[in-house]
């Protein structure tokens, strides 16, 4: 089964998806094992692996180091052409459908097509929109472009559509990495409530209440990544997988 299957598979099966982001900067591959694991057996359903700006050139080990301790997905959050690998299960084939940037429309894509080809890799269609969330964002000054208004939930619903129609099989509300705020419930209502393909929001999800309330508003997928970068917050990635994963029995 390809990794967008099962990634409906778990949706259906659980309500929802739980993705964590590890951003190979920022999680040393010293602690790359333990943290996988840990995730694994806490009830993670797969891993985003990348950033919107990656200093260290160290993908690929990562990647490696990664797949070696888990049979969960890998997939490719890239922020650039130079994030492909062969050693991931996926990507997410992102289009920045909030900006006007043609770099970010299509001129990356055209770049990575041939190389994704020659890696073998599943790549995910995804339309992705940059939301305003307080201090400008790494991922929203990388990508040139202005993001979509937070208060402006037609804007982005709107726009999902248009993305979808385009043939995008997910919608990605992205209030950026370590964002102050996180996508406003009404936004992801309002997008959810008009496309039919999941949508997934992250940036600035920081409490197992907080991703509950945006599956709550139609979320299908969550993700998280800035708030485990701190091992003292991995008690709690158990919580999270238990408020995002609506449809199962929470176990005491
Ligand atoms: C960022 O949506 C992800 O691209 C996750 O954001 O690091 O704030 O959890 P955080």
């Amino acid at each position: 089964m390809n990794i967008y299957n099962q990634l409906l598979e778990v949706i259906q099966i659980k309500g929802a998806a739980f993705l964590v982001l590890l951003d190979p900067d920022n999680l040393h591959e010293e602690k790359v094992a333990r943290f996988a694991r840990h995730c694994e057996n806490s009830g993670v359903d797969g891993f985003l692996v990348g950033g919107s700006l990656l200093l260290n050139d160290n993908l690929e080990s990562f990647l490696l180091k990664l797949k070696a301790v888990t049979t969960l997905p890998a997939i490719i959050f890239p922020g650039d052409v130079n994030q492909i690998s062969s050693k991931a299960d996926a990507i997410l084939y992102l289009s920045v459908v909030s900006g006007r940037n043609p770099e970010h429309l299509i001129g990356k894509h055209v770049l990575a097509a041939p190389i994704i080809k020659k890696c073998g890799i599943e790549p995910i269609a995804t339309g992705y929109l940059l939301i305003e969330s307080g201090r400008t964002t790494t991922a929203q000054y990388m990508s040139g472009s202005l993001p979509i208004p937070r208060n402006k939930p037609g804007i982005a619903a709107a726009t999902a559509l248009a993305a979808e129609y385009l043939g995008m099989k997910l919608i990605y509300l992205e209030a950026g990495s370590g964002a102050d705020n996180s996508i406003p419930n009404e936004m992801v209502k309002a997008v959810s409530e008009l496309c039919t393909v999941p949508v997934v929001v992250g940036g600035g999800i920081k409490t197992p209440a907080t991703a509950k309330e945006k599956v709550e508003n139609g979320a299908k997928i969550i993700v998280t990544g800035n708030f485990f970068e701190d091992e003292v917050n991995w008690n709690l990635i158990k919580d999270f997988a238990e408020a995002i994963h609506v449809n199962l029995p929470v176990l005491v």
